[in-house]
């Protein structure tokens, strides 16, 4: 059941699609104080709180405080309170079972048992807002009724779930052939390469680069012939440039937001002095959405939109401020208290609070100012993307994820879990956020493999791509001047290149059970207390998590571990690989067990009587040959298998659907 509460007048997210009429009662299991600003309810010990998407720490979120405040954070760490995304559903398992969504655009805080244990507490800033509250049996039926009222998850094209290949410093057309001869040398299988800021001119939206990329239409279609897709990033900003037209249109037409005085706001990012698209203006998002038509017309179909929390680096005023101070504090003779003065200025430089507190959109005519709708601004962008392709490719699904993001967001792109670290603890965080995020309806997601940040090593290379092997965007990706980690940088290559074979093999799963969760509304990865829900045992694993019905996976997320403990909620079976053909299984009764796993090896369970399909690899997603599919598993078993043509919109699933 789907309770609908209204709380002053709140601002329309669109995270919600279905007509639900509004209940007058009271809002149940909560208190509700501070002018209707905080709700609170009293968890039982036994409590434990799912949800709130891409976030910080474990699987259940009890025992910290978090934000929904779309944040640029390439440092986060565990003391971290907010990331790229505002993702405000929680389900609550224990003593009472339901799910919460607070529909609000602005900045929210949850208190979920940092305070004091025993007490959940979520204040929103003003108190102007949508509650959906859901009753249900299970926890996957109260999510599945969630996701029924959020609207369907975007459809990627089949060829995004191959290997992708990414790194911010591939600068010209040259370092993008090499990396495809890399690959091919050493008979690495790749879909796709990206194309981060570099390929642009001056960083300006919607350019190329004449000199380092002198046709890229050409480049597009001699990787293409390879089976290799350019995935282009487009940022939020846009550079105000003389004779742009991006700059010229958007300021003709008051696309962009706008300051107090009325005047287009200027920040800055990449590209030196930008406009903010008002992405919030659905004028500015048909515009926008159109001028992917440039890249598109190239043979472009898929690309990646960065920096739209929106991150900023400064703006003009601030700048002059601490400028200004600076210049003062230079002129006296500097004591320590004077040093961290100027230290935090500097440090404080970028994405203030006061900056969004200084810039206006226009929504239904009227002014507002940005902080109250902060956290749909990626979730517009992405929208107007989508949109935009629906218009200009009606009938191709076009690849496109997002750095920020907002429930609802889903229905028009995945999203990646922004800037990680090549940290241990990174990889633990990529697979806790996976059931949160499939909760908020995201489900084309995975974290930059590898690591993005810091400096990657042999082992995290081998054991993260462990994980990813699973999640449906899988994209090695890193930061400038970071230690090169396409995989033949290491030495163990040859046992990396047979990670990313088995990847192919289970292509043909990996796509069904997405396409399956997103058919359903369902999840894709559950947390095992979702299913094993009366074993207290699996309902307290922080580390292992289901994939769809039929496997359990246990990445190993310490370095050095030659090995890992499991708990196994049934008895299932072990498949310990070194490479598609060099495997073996073997039964294992429920209970806890150690399993060793050497460092070039995978390892995951089957669940009682299940199977997978599995297929040879390939050099591409597009020479799969899924018909001769082999199978893993306990013999009798059936499997029911989702495909299509991986690339034309309309998908249905009982047409698609054999069993196997
Ligand atoms: O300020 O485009 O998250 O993936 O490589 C950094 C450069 C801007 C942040 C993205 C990252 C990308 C980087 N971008």
């Amino acid at each position: 059941m789907i309770q609908k509460y209204q709380y002053g007048n709140p601002i329309e997210t669109e995270a919600v699609v279905t007509e639900i009429s509004l209940s007058h009662g009271t809002l149940p299991f909560f208190q509700t104080t501070n002018e209707n600003r905080t709700f609170s309810y009293g968890l039982s010990e036994e409590d434990i709180v799912y949800g709130l998407g891409e976030q910080v720490r474990g699987i259940n979120k009890r025992g910290w405080k978090y934000q929904s405040f779309n944040f640029d954070n390439p440092n986060h760490e565990e003391d971290t309170q907010s990331l790229y995304g505002a993702h405000n559903f929680l389900l609550i398992s224990g003593k009472e079972l339901f799910g919460v969504f607070f529909d609000y655009g602005g900045m929210v805080e949850f208190d979920v048992g940092f305070t004091d244990h025993s007490v959940l507490q979520v204040t929103l800033e003003s108190a102007d807002c949508m509650i959906y509250m859901i009753t249900g049996e299970t926890e996957r039926e109260i999510v599945k009724q969630f996701r029924s009222i959020i609207g369907q998850s975007y459809i990627a094209p089949k060829w995004a779930f191959g290997y992708g290949q990414s790194r911010w410093g591939y600068r010209t057309e040259e370092d993008v052939r090499a990396i495809a001869d890399k690959h091919a040398e050493y008979g690495i299988p790749l879909d796709s390469i990206y194309l981060d800021i570099d390929y642009m001119e001056r960083y300006k939206d919607f350019t190329v680069d004449p000199t380092r990329f002198s046709d890229l239409k050409q480049l597009q279609s001699d990787m293409l012939a390879r089976g290799i897709h350019l995935v282009p990033i487009i940022d939020a900003g846009v550079r105000i440039e003389e004779g742009y037209d991006v700059y010229e249109e958007g300021v003709q037409n008051d696309y962009f937001c706008k300051d107090a005085e009325g005047k287009d706001f200027v920040g800055a990012v990449w590209p030196g002095k930008v406009h903010f698209p008002d992405f919030m203006k659905s004028e500015t998002r048909n515009w926008f959405g159109e001028k992917y038509q440039i890249l598109l017309d190239m043979g472009i179909d898929g690309f990646w939109n960065d920096m739209n929390e929106p991150a900023i680096f400064y703006t003009e005023k601030h700048l002059d401020d601490v400028m200004q101070r600076i210049n003062d504090l230079s002129q006296q003779n500097m004591g320590v208290n004077e040093f961290f003065e100027f230290k935090g200025l500097v440090e404080g430089i970028s994405n203030r609070r006061e900056d969004y507190d200084s810039f206006y959109h226009e929504i239904d005519g009227e002014k507002v100012v940005h902080s109250k709708v902060h956290n749909l601004y990626g979730y517009q962008m992405t929208r107007a993307a989508s949109e935009g392709f629906d218009r200009l490719v009606p009938d191709k699904r076009i690849l496109m994820f997002s750095r920020a993001s907002y429930i609802g967001a889903h229905r028009f792109g995945g999203i990646w879990q922004g800037d990680n670290k090549s940290w241990w603890s990174h990889l633990l965080m990529n697979l806790q956020m996976l059931p949160s995020l499939n909760m908020a309806g995201f489900l084309f997601n995975g974290a930059d493999t590898c690591g993005f940040g810091s400096q990657t090593t042999e082992d995290l290379v081998m054991r993260w791509l462990q994980l990813s092997i699973f999640t449906p965007l899988m994209r090695n990706h890193s930061a400038l001047g970071t230690r090169e980690q396409e995989l033949y940088q290491f030495a163990n290559v040859a046992d990396t290149k047979k990670m990313i074979e088995i990847r192919y093999g289970l292509i043909p799963y990996i796509y069904s059970e997405y396409m399956k969760a997103v058919l359903n509304g369902d999840m894709m990865f559950q947390p095992l207390g979702f299913v094993f829900r009366e074993d207290d045992m699996a309902r307290n694993v922080e580390d292992q998590l289901l994939l769809g019905d039929e496997l359990m996976i246990t990445p190993i997320y310490q370095q050095n571990a030659q090995g890992r403990y499991v708990y196994l909620p049934e008895e299932m079976m072990l498949v310990r690989m070194r490479g598609l053909e060099d495997l073996e299984t073997q039964i294992l009764p429920k209970g806890h067990h150690y399993v060793p796993a050497k460092c070039n090896e995978l390892i995951f369970f089957i669940r009682n009587g299940k199977k997978i399909p599995l297929v040879q690899s390939a050099d591409n997603t597009t020479s799969l040959d899924t018909n001769r599919l082999c199978f893993l598993g306990w013999n009798d078993a059936t499997y029911a298998l989702y495909e299509d043509d991986g690339i034309s919109k309309s998908c249905n699933l009982e047409q698609n659907l054999r069993t196997v």
